[in-house]
């Protein structure tokens, strides 16, 4: 089935935020934020400003009736500044004018002093500095310190990698109407519907039963709209608060660029010991986690990094420690993958050293290590691995050894074009690593003519997940698509959601609907048997009529509906999904976190211009773990999708900020994300069906963040292509790999 909003997204009927009709008397908003990024705000000049023409109310701290205060985790985050900025783009006054050029002109009239303060962006000079978001933590496993005398080989090094823009499509922003007695409706472009609901209740100090949030979908969220989309909806709902009419801010590109978090960098120090048949005997990391000025989720992000710090691998002797470091840059936050990433990348760089100083494929190191079936996580949990059958069935049915071999051909035969190959095994933990937060419900109404209609917590950011929930109900009730609708995602309606995060919404929100789909299956069954004189075990529903002992019978789904409803049975269910077996003791750093991993490999191969270095991906060829997709169109769609932002992430991406901690790559003109021609001409997508996936909606797995790691291989195919170039460049494991840094690694010290 294909994705149940291609028809309007293709003719462009799609509502998203901005496309919503506005409401005569709406003001529009502009944020003025701090041109410095760290300071103390000496005197803040409005008056010329608030006497600009438009301009209804220019809101300050002062102005919040609440708390200033948005932080997540950690209330550690100012709306808006009071004295102190901590980063270059926070917002410090809030316009709202009778359109949104008055606002933006009386942005430019705000006048502001700031006594600079010194600037810090490195997260290893923040920990030097014991600016600390959280205390460090560690995760081990056996003894690394004893076992590192026993192994045969060790390598040292570091490893950094960048962060990453996450660039959704629609920029960030809110609209917000008032109702009546105070209440607020709040159309926000967010993956935490709750998380605005419960952020606004904060700043206004209303109760959050007041706040309305409604989400249709969003173009686009990768992370960035996991907690960031609270603070545009707070200030929205501030000024309709205060001045009792409709407010809508929506971000421009450029201040959605400048004033909202990424991807973290990571700076990590990794030590690898192996023995002669290259087992991975004991790994030591250190990660110096930029976190940005506040906390927002970098705490549930670094958890994440600790948990993935051995990608798909089996190591016996680990002991991972991680800081999140507080710099003055705007607070970074999730991105597709939350820290998995970037521990992945660290092991990666460990095993590419160690098989560099062994003359060997980082390959024959990878394949060996993989995790088994019974062997044990880090964090205690025990893996249930289809790590080697991916990688096995990759090496047969993409023939890696031919692979390898055509492009050993390739670089003998050619002087100023050379290929590099990697293989990239990935594992990830399905479940928000809070247990917490793996829960969903959902309502499902049927209507007396038998059309349906289904609210969850699930937000669609163009991942499909309403397309799944919709075939949950569809299966459920045997009835066709045009039957069900899948409605907005409301706070009214749905209460108490976690976000649209961890991969999980779809399994979540998925077995929530299954629930409530079931129970009304029920209650319609016992209708059917005493009209057939039949017993509620005997009924089936397929194919909207009603079969009794395997034989059809003249009710059809409406009839059965419409028989329920005269007899008063209750026609809706609101139901409630919590993961089961799951627990981690944070204490002790051990035990069951996740419902289930996520396995695959994939190949990539890429082709180095030696005299431009620029590059191309021939192929990305992957085997991936999907249990039993319920819906191939949209789990390759997402497969893809997430191929490609991994490979930008890792080779063109490159965020600069400068030494004064202001964001230099602030425009797409200067920030460059792969676009059709720098997709890899190739993706070949095998999909490996694995059983046993109970916790996963109907067996399919998860599949929203898995593949984005499948881009950590592009880094090392693009060095193994340089190396063939100069066998004797030295390239520190310094991601991303632009052009710029593989033409210098090219003709280093040639
Ligand atoms: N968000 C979150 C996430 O709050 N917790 C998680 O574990 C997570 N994992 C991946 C992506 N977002
Ligand atoms: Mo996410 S990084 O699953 O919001």
């Amino acid at each position: 089935m294909k994705n149940i909003d291609s028809y309007t997204h293709t003719r462009g009927e799609s509502i998203y935020l901005d496309d919503i009709a506005e409401i005569s008397g709406t003001l529009f908003g502009a944020c003025f934020d701090s041109p410095v990024a760290h300071g103390i705000i000496k005197n803040l000049d409005l008056s010329e400003a608030e006497n600009m023409n438009g301009v209804v109310k220019i809101f300050t701290h002062n102005d919040i009736p609440g708390r200033n205060e948005i932080g997540g985790i950690i209330e550690d985050e100012p709306l808006l500044a009071d004295h102190h900025v901590h980063f270059c783009g926070m917002p410090i006054a809030f316009v709202v004018a009778e359109t949104s050029e008055h606002a933006y002109a009386a942005i430019k009239k705000i006048k502001i002093e700031i006594e600079p303060l010194p600037v810090i962006t490195d997260p290893r000079v923040a920990k030097e500095k014991n600016e600390l978001i959280i205390p460090p933590r560690t995760f081990k496993i056996g003894d690394t310190a004893s076992s590192f005398s026993t192994c045969d080989y060790i390598f040292e090094g570091r490893a950094d990698s960048n962060g990453q823009e996450h660039l959704y499509i629609e920029t960030q922003g809110a609209y917000t109407v008032p109702l009546e007695n105070g209440a607020i409706k709040i159309y926000s472009s967010t993956q935490g519907p709750t998380a605005v609901q419960r952020a606004c209740s904060k700043v206004l100090a209303i109760p959050m039963h007041q706040l309305e949030v409604d989400v249709t979908r969003l173009g686009g969220g990768f992370g960035g709209k996991e907690d960031q989309a609270n603070a545009w909806a707070a200030l929205s709902a501030l000024a309709t608060y205060c001045t009792k009419r409709p407010v809508k801010y929506i971000l421009n590109r450029m201040e959605d660029m400048r004033m909202t978090g990424k991807r973290h960098p990571y700076s990590s120090d990794f030590k690898i010991g192996l023995n002669k048949e290259l087992k991975i005997i004991a790994y030591e990391v250190v990660f110096y986690q930029n976190a940005g000025a506040a906390a927002d989720l970098s705490p549930a992000v670094m958890e994440r990094t600790l948990f993935h710090c051995t990608n798909s691998y089996f190591i016996p002797n680990v002991n991972a420690t991680a800081y999140s470091c507080r710099t003055n840059l705007p607070p970074n936050t999730a991105f597709r993958g939350f820290g998995g990433p970037q521990g992945m990348f660290a092991i990666e760089c460990a095993i590419a050293k160690a098989a560099a100083e062994l003359k060997i494929d980082a390959s024959e190191i990878q394949k060996i290590n993989l995790i088994k079936t019974g062997d044990e996580f880090v964090y205690g949990q025990i893996a249930a691995s289809e790590a080697n059958e991916c990688w096995q069935k990759a090496e047969q049915l993409y023939d890696v050894e031919k692979l390898q071999a055509e492009v050993r051909k390739f670089n003998s035969e050619n002087g100023l074009f050379k290929k590099g190959i990697a293989i990239q095994p990935i594992c990830f933990g399905i479940s928000f690593t809070k247990t917490l937060m793996n829960n969903a419900r959902s309502l499902v109404h049927v209507y007396s003519d038998g059309s349906v209609n289904i609210s969850t917590g699930a937000v669609e950011m163009g991942q499909g997940v309403n397309t799944k929930i919709l075939q949950v109900a569809q299966s459920i009730f045997s009835i066709p698509a045009e039957h069900i609708k899948v409605n907005s995602t409301n706070t009214f309606r749905i209460a108490n959601t976690s976000p649209s995060a961890a991969s999980a919404t779809a399994d979540l929100n998925g077995k929530a609907t299954l629930l409530a789909c079931n129970a009304i299956l029920t209650r319609l069954k016992i209708v059917a048997a005493e009209a057939l004189k039949s017993d509620p075990e005997k009924i089936e529903l397929k194919n909207e009529f009603v079969f009794a002992d395997r034989k059809k019978s003249e009710i059809t789904w409406k009839q059965l509906v419409s028989m329920a409803f005269v007899k008063r049975v209750n026609l809706s269910e609101h139901a409630h999904h919590a993961t089961p077996d799951i627990h981690f003791d944070a204490t002790k750093e051990k035990g069951h976190p996740f419902a289930y991993h996520v396995y695959g490999t994939a190949i990539l191969t890429a082709t180095v211009d030696c005299l431009r270095g620029t590059y191309e991906f021939d192929s990305v060829k992957v085997v991936h773990d999907f249990g039993q997709s319920m819906n191939e169109i949209i789990d390759r769609g997402q497969c893809e999708g997430g191929i490609v932002q991994g490979i930008g992430w890792m080779t063109m991406e490159e965020i600069i900020y400068g030494k004064e901690g202001k964001l230099k790559s602030n425009a797409l003109s200067t920030y460059k994300v792969p676009d059709v021609y720098s997709a890899p001409k190739e993706i070949a997508i095998h999909f490996l069906e694995t059983k046993n996936n109970s916790l996963a909606i109907f067996n399919s797995k998860a599949v929203g963040e898995p593949p984005l790691m499948y881009g950590i291989g592009a880094y090392f195919a693009l060095r193994n292509a340089v190396l063939a170039y100069n066998p004797n460049s030295v390239i520190p494991y310094d991601a991303p790999m632009t052009p710029e840094k593989v033409l210098l690694s090219l003709h280093q010290g040639k």
